[in-house]
């Protein structure tokens, strides 16, 4: 029987934050086995250590980051290095020594603290880019736990990882994790491609990787959303989210504002639609994109491109009873969002790169299965490699997009309702309660040991 479970993600959720379908699913692990969540807190707190916040059956301890720690770590390795590394926009990677050395002292200072509450039969999972070295600045504090990670976006290719100031160094770090988690099977090839380049690296049959004393174990673990829950929110959602506004017509677009989901692509490509083969037909984009990030300047750059775009595409066709895109620039509620989704005609997901993307999911369990609409899904999602039955376009041909957007909205019933089966099956293969057993299973199983398989 594993000990207790250790949860550690940048930010903890904190009380009044919508709580998405992973905090859930997190959240029933830890009721259920007990343990820890450790996370930063967003707001407040002493300076220094760990405190304790909020009342759940499991403790929960925050930490807070300085404002040196939060330039360094957060706003610069964290978002402005491995971000855009990892979705193939070196051209946006900002090397900074200051940014490294704020990354591995922040992790180092973290581990110290994990190193006080975690006991030696504990779980340890951690979660996504900001934590790569955890494990390994554990391993030298003496810590012999399961450790395992999951990172939430892809894994990046081997030519983006030389970008690094010390690509050794970030293997090294991967390598002391018992269980890396990846979203797809194309960002576990990549995981593998790196470790076998390096010469430090030895395979096993299973697929685990020696590593100077250590195993490692590589596997995808496709994420997905709490199926039943978000169905019944759409089942019974506000009826008409759009209080009286509701477009007879309308895609759906939901992201956060983030230079990696292709919207300036997405909204030149509905342009295009009106263009070229909309008629007399008046659909809108409806498309929410609350900000994110908007210190960095990549992110800030984004923002103005789409006001501007969106101001010109409504300028060359709206009517006094149409505007084509309606763009809301704020988060909206869970129960409304599920409600708009299942009022669309199509989902348009654009992403450049994406580990997986949430919103295609949702988009789908949201849908009438008597009546449901398209989901046009970017090939370079994560989503895509399991859902082959939504329309997939490549994110950067805009006439492609244009084009699949006609495809969506003149689809006849009968194919509608086979391409929203086969997404469904595909959907609720990774529930996230079912990835967080298996990616937990997968971490209790890990060997720990060398006295495992043959090597290749
Ligand atoms: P994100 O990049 O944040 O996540 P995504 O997977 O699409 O992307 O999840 C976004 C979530 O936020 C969805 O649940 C969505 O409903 C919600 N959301 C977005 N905009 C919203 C709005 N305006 N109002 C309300 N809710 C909104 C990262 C990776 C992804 C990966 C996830 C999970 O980048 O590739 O799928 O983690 O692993």
């Amino acid at each position: 029987m594993p000990g207790r479970l250790i949860v550690v993600s940048n930010r903890i959720p904190t009380e009044g934050a919508s709580a998405g379908g992973l905090a859930v699913a997190l959240h029933d692990s830890l009721r259920e086995r007990g343990g820890i969540w450790i996370g930063a807190h967003p707001d407040d707190g002493p300076e220094e250590g760990l405190f304790e916040i909020g009342s759940e059956p499991y403790q929960r301890l925050a930490f807070r980051l300085s404002r040196a720690e939060y330039d360094s770590y957060y706003l610069g390795f964290s978002n402005s290095v491995l971000w855009p590394l990892c979705h193939r926009r070196s051209d946006l990677v900002q090397l900074r020594p200051d940014y490294a050395e704020g990354y591995v002292a922040t992790n180092r200072r973290l581990a110290e603290m994990i190193a006080t509450v975690a006991e030696p039969e504990d779980q340890i999972w951690v979660h996504d880019y900001h934590l790569l070295p955890l494990a390994s600045d554990l391993r030298d504090l003496g810590l012999d736990n399961k450790i395992g990670l999951f990172l939430h976006i892809p894994f990046p290719a081997l030519a983006d990882l030389s970008i690094l100031p010390d690509p050794p160094a970030f293997a090294l770090w991967l390598a002391s994790f018992d269980l890396l988690g990846l979203q797809t099977r194309a960002d576990t090839a990549r995981c593998l491609e790196m470790f076998r380049s390096d010469p430090r690296a030895e395979f096993f049959q299973d697929g685990s990787v020696k590593f100077g004393d250590r195993l490692v174990r590589v596997k995808s673990f496709p994420i997905g959303i709490a199926v039943d829950a978000f169905r019944s929110l759409a089942e019974t959602s506000d009826s008409d989210p759009f209080g009286g506004e509701r477009p007879q017509e309308y895609i759906i677009g939901v992201d956060r504002l983030d230079y990696t989901k292709g919207l300036p692509h997405r909204f030149r490509a509905f342009g295009e639609y009106l263009q070229r083969y909309a008629g007399t037909r008046r659909p809108c984009l409806v498309q929410v994109a609350p900000p994110s990030r908007e210190v960095v300047e990549a992110y800030r750059q984004i923002t103005e491109e789409l006001e501007e775009l969106s101001g010109r595409i409504n300028g060359q066709h709206a009517e006094l009873d149409w505007t084509p895109i309606r763009y809301i620039h704020r988060p909206i509620a869970r129960n409304r969002l599920a409600g708009v989704y299942r009022g669309a005609r199509a989902c348009m997901v654009t992403s450049l790169a994406d580990g997986m993307n949430l919103v295609a999911k949702e988009f789908v369990v949201a849908q009438d299965p008597d009546d449901p609409g398209v989901l046009i899904l970017s090939r370079f999602a994560g989503a895509a490699e399991d859902m082959t039955d939504a329309l997939l376009i490549n994110p950067y041909d805009v006439g492609d997009i244009a084009q699949a957007i006609d495809r969506a909205l003149n689809m006849p019933l009968h194919e509608r309702r086979e391409r929203h089966r086969a997404c469904m099956a595909a959907v609720e293969a990774t529930d996230v309660g079912t990835w967080t057993t298996q990616y937990l299973a997968a971490l209790d199983a890990c060997a720990g040991t060398l006295s495992v398989p043959t090597l290749l």
